[in-house]
């Protein structure tokens, strides 16, 4: 989530002092620092996207990691904005994490040793995607960031015909990881892992069809060597960060005394399992509590189902119902009370169970996950980019629903409400994030009520229903859900969620 942000010029006329390699030794007690030497460490990880979740989630693995194994320091790449790498470069590549518990936590985190910029330091990733220590890539790009197709990438997409056209310079990161193999094979240096930590169901699988569909559009003999020589294990991350806001800031300034331009924060529980499918070497993932498994792919579904599903329910139903955050969203009885029954008695019997997971435990888990009181969890965040996140959190439930003749009307409530949500955006004339904003409002903009024609428009959009786009079923009962929900306010939607 891009937030704006003070400038590190901006930050310096306000006069404290900035976080820095020289300001640790003088930080309070009670503040956790690098338990190690950085300047003993070594960039070993190319990781882009250094948003919000990558620094409160796989760059403390990583900063616990590091006090054991110095090699796998972090180079961090924005394919966009330049607004980490202004923030962070003047503190050394130091954040503080604040964990959103009973008390407050904080800790300064160490192991980003670089913050780059790829559209304005193009020579300086192509040198660390090239770099002999450099043995693995990690990517949390968001679903959009993959630019995929049903079954690899989608040339259409802006970034990537650029890409295909200008190789050498690309902008997208299919483009990098397809470049840096390029320059490593000719250089005879091995390939570099790639590992995606986004929340996308058979995220390391699908990011390997976009790779090799890409590179076989460049270079047919470097996407064979890519086939033969590139691991692509998959990961399923997951701890709840919400966006970073003055009052983060300023609790750290006054806790530090010193200005920190971006911390982060998130809730303390967290969880990373990964395939363990490496070549050329691996961090100790495991003796920073990483879950190293054979298949992942129970953990992934169950956690895009189980948690992230429910969350886009509380987003869009919340919002129309006027509230505000999770924790509130989940003080409501009558919404709380339809996300639990959408979880139990829907999502549970859709999922593949891997060894030792027990469904009732993980669903109270989240349950009071969402409930606590420390995080204001904006709805907001949680509802951007809906065409790439409904598909991947409720469609194929949906879909597997159908297959198994179980139904489907609770799990169409929170598709009904993305359509409610967009059109009522639309009215109000409030952008919409997404990947498809343009068509969205539009679409929102003409919707009538007319129950067969709104949902129709949905449905045809490229790429979000896929094969349940032409399934009858599928379509009769999202138009009841949306009629159900119609007009889409608190009390018609309380209405609805009370009844289902
Ligand atoms: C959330 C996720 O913003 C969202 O869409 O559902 O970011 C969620 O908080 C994380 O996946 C939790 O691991």
């Amino acid at each position: 989530m891009r937030v704006p942000l003070p400038t590190g010029k901006q930050m310096s006329s306000t006069h404290t002092p900035r976080l820095s390699s020289a300001a640790l030794a003088r930080l309070p007690a009670g503040i956790a620092v690098p338990a190690y030497d950085r300047a003993a460490t070594r960039i070993g990880i190319v990781h882009f996207g250094p948003g919000a979740f990558h620094r409160a989630h796989q760059a403390v693995y990583l900063d616990d990691l590091l006090a054991l194994d110095p090699a796998w320091a972090i180079s961090a790449v924005s394919l966009h904005s330049a607004s980490v790498r202004d923030a962070l470069a003047p503190q050394d590549g130091l954040y503080t994490l604040v964990l959103l518990g009973e008390q407050p936590a904080l800790r300064v985190v160490g192991s980003i040793r670089e913050v780059l910029c790829a559209p304005q330091q193009r020579e300086a990733v192509a040198a660390r995607l090239a770099d002999p220590d450099v043995r693995l890539v990690t990517l949390t790009i968001t679903e959009k960031g993959y630019c995929l197709s049903a079954d690899g990438v989608d040339a259409a997409h802006p970034d990537i015909a650029h890409d295909l056209a200008n190789p050498q310079a690309p902008v997208s990161a299919i483009g990098w990881l397809v470049e840096g193999l390029r320059l490593r094979r000719a250089r005879g240096l091995p390939a570099y892992t790639v590992l995606s930590c986004d929340n996308l169901a058979d995220n390391g699988g699908r990011l390997r069809r976009a790779v090799f569909d890409y590179a076989g559009r460049v270079d047919a003999e470097l996407a064979e060597w890519i086939a033969r020589e590139v691991a692509f294990p998959r990961s399923m991350v997951d701890s709840i960060t919400p966006a970073t806001d003055d009052g983060v800031r300023a609790q750290v300034q006054s806790a530090l005394g010193v200005a920190d331009a971006w911390p982060v924060q998130r809730e303390p529980y967290t969880q990373w399992v990964v395939e363990d499918d490496f070549r050329n070497g691996r961090p100790p993932l495991e003796r920073a509590g990483v879950v190293m498994s054979g298949d992942i792919a129970g953990y992934d579904r169950a956690k895009l189902r189980l948690l992230n599903a429910p969350h886009s329910a509380l987003a869009y139903l919340g919002s129309l119902m006027e509230l505000e955050s999770v924790a509130e969203a989940m003080r409501d009885p009558v919404l709380a009370g339809f996300v639990e029954r959408l979880m139990r008695q829907d999502i549970v019997p859709s999922l593949q169970r891997p060894e030792g997971f027990d469904p009732e435990a993980y669903v109270g888990a989240i349950l009071a996950r969402f409930r606590n009181p420390a995080i204001r969890h904006l709805l907001a965040q949680i509802a951007w980019d809906g065409s790439q996140k409904i598909p991947v959190r409720l469609l194929g439930t949906i879909a597997d629903a159908l297959a198994a003749g179980r139904p489907i009307d609770r799990l169409c409530l929170p598709v009904a409400g993305w359509l409610q949500f967009v059109r009522r955006q639309a009215a109000r004339d409030v952008a919409i994030v997404d990947p498809l904003a343009e068509t969205l409002a539009q679409i929102g903009k003409a919707c009538t009520g007319d129950v067969a024609r709104d949902v129709n428009a949905f449905l045809a959009l490229d790429g979000v229903f896929g094969t349940l786009a032409g399934d009858a079923r599928f379509a009769a009962v999202l138009g009841e859900a949306y009629a159900a929900l119609d007009p889409a306010t608190p009390e018609a939607v309380r209405l609805a969620l009370a009844a289902a």
